[in-house]
């Protein structure tokens, strides 16, 4: 088999954003796109000769003609062995225990995440290090530079590599080894958690849904809840991968998952539902006739992790991201723990978790995770809510309103408006930089700024800073807005704006979120002139 050096020119716009590389499918399938920035990968991380590493994805369209192309490229470069998922398939969180667990040197995961997949969809490649965790800035900084100064890349010639069934094989002089995508992820969540407790609450007629989406966590849930756990066949719902998600958005909130919302605001809803997204990292929880948010199950899951064997200890510390509501940070004081806020990007939990100062981290875009991984786990969320539920034998919703009055409520919504022309999105993300020293003491429908400023972030493990990580302004009283630009889009600028109220009060703790935060709404409106700028009269997503 022959290796050869193929020349190319680099491609503008190869910039890893939040989470690796997102573009429009077709981008990705033109000439040179995904092999310049699989070489640019493998040349950032100074090579890839005599290194092991894990591959898989979601399943998303073109999923298995890209792990074919990665596959013949490591090869080309040196590669010593690649474990890859069976069919190219690995959930993310499964990528980055297999990562951790067989000691590699990194791995390659094909996702766009909750994005959609398809031929005119979304298509993303991220580069995870040896700690299984999404590469931080620095190592990002070094795939974009060598993007920039690609002059070929390395493809070794050959036929495809039959992947559908686990064993050995070769491609030139590497090894490849196929792995059951499930089996090692499954036996993680039975060593973290208590089966027996979980699957007695199955057995005393607790029911649940969950919806996969027709992404890549089907298999896995089918495994974990209906074989292992045993909840009734047909709580997987959606259960079956397609590389398109079934034309939907696999993105689990209450607008893309609005069926399983439903469902749990019936009379006759089960006890609890949960969803995940297109490549298993995120979870939504939904009890009967509650919807839990993000920020609020972190803070939730916090309080009562204990309860789960592999937290039994307790936590050392928690950590979110900037946007996420600080109700978990209140649990964090109440119990007399260290709480971190960090950039929105999972990367940015990766060196506190590997120091040893959190055990438990989250997001308010539904992504929540601990220590067994270093990426966001939707499955775990989904089983340390069984665990605190089959221990309690409460109600999601019981267990809510009690949290709420031990700690208080943080009501919380996220507004965003999407493809909003670039030069829009940043005129007005500018122009309320640069009103930020303005807006302290200002009062804006009877709100009263006591802080603004844009969120930098010094990283207490490596001393390494992050700037320009959206805006923040404070009122009087615990409410905040936040303003930022999204870093996974594929299509003009995404604008997030993030709402949140604190009460205290116990007689506000069971309020319409809509309403407690309309003010507030209002003031975002007024301060960051949103309708001006974009044009737009309303957000396009509420969550
Ligand atoms: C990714 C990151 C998350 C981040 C989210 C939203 O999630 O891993 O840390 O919170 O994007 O980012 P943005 O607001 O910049 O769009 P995922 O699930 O897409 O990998």
């Amino acid at each position: 088999m022959q290796i050869h050096s193929v020349p190319t020119r680099p491609i503008p716009g190869q910039k890893p954003g939040t989470s690796g590389l997102r573009k429009k499918t077709r981008v990705f399938m033109e000439h040179h796109f995904l092999e310049n920035y699989v070489q640019s990968i493998f040349d950032g991380i100074g090579g890839i000769a005599g290194r092991t590493l894990v591959l898989g994805g979601d399943g998303r369209y073109f999923n298995d003609r890209a792990a074919q192309v990665i596959l013949r490229m490591a090869a080309a470069n040196g590669a010593t062995r690649v474990i890859v998922g069976q069919d190219a398939i690995l959930s993310t969180p499964a990528a980055s225990h297999l990562i951790r667990s067989r000691g590699t040197d990194g791995g390659l995961i094909l996702s766009a995440s909750h994005n959609p997949g398809g031929p005119e969809a979304d298509f993303g490649l991220k580069y995870n290090t040896p700690n299984g965790g999404p590469a931080p800035e620095a190592v990002t900084d070094r795939i974009h530079a060598a993007s920039l100064a690609i002059s070929e890349y390395r493809m070794l010639d050959a036929q495809d590599v039959d992947l559908s069934r686990p064993g050995r094989t070769r491609l030139g002089s590497m090894d490849i080894e196929i792995v059951d995508p499930v089996a090692d992820y499954a036996a993680l969540m039975e060593r973290l958690f208590d089966f027996d407790a979980i699957r007695d609450l199955f057995r005393s007629g607790f029911r649940m849904v969950f919806d996969a989406m027709h992404a890549v966590t089907g298999p896995y849930a089918r495994e974990i809840l209906e074989r292992r756990l045993g909840a009734a066949e047909g709580t997987v719902l959606n259960g079956r991968p397609l590389p398109d998600f079934g034309g939907g958005h696999p993105d689990p909130n209450p607008i893309w998952a609005r069926g399983l919302v439903e469902r749990m605001m019936a009379d006759d809803a089960p006890d609890f539902g949960a969803a995940s997204d297109g490549d298993g990292d995120r979870n939504m929880i939904v009890g009967r006739g509650l919807y839990v948010t993000p920020s609020d199950s972190l803070a939730l899951l916090a309080a009562q992790a204990h309860r789960a064997p592999a937290y039994r200890a307790g936590l050392r510390g928690v950590a979110r991201s900037m946007p996420t509501s600080g109700a978990v940070d209140r649990v964090a004081e109440a119990l007399g723990m260290p709480c971190y806020e960090t950039p929105t990007g999972w990367k940015f939990f990766g060196n506190l978790l590997d120091a040893g100062r959190v055990t438990l981290c989250g997001e308010e875009s539904a992504g929540t995770g601990s220590d067994h991984v270093r990426e966001k786990d939707g499955l775990w969320a989904v089983l340390l809510w069984l665990n605190i539920l089959a221990d309690t034998r409460r109600s999601v919703r019981d267990l809510m309103e009690e949290h709420w009055s031990r700690f208080g409520r943080n009501y919380y919504s996220r507004h965003d408006y999407e493809d909003i022309p670039t030069d829009r999105a940043n005129a007005l993300y500018e122009g309320l930089r640069a009103a930020l020293p303005s807006l302290p003491g200002r009062t804006v429908r009877s709100l009263r700024v006591s802080a603004a400023d844009e969120f930098a972030y010094d990283d207490p493990v490596d001393g390494s800073r992050s700037e320009r990580q959206g805006l923040r302004i404070v009122f009087e009283g615990g409410a905040r807005m936040v303003v930022r630009l999204s870093g996974t889009g594929t299509e003009g600028a995404t604008l997030r704006v993030y709402l949140e109220v604190l009460e205290t009060d116990p007689a506000r703790l069971r309020l319409d979120p809509a309403d407690v935060l309309a003010p507030l709404a209002q003031a975002a409106e007024e301060i960051a002139q949103i309708r001006r700028h974009t044009g737009r009269e309303a957000p396009d997503v509420i969550t």
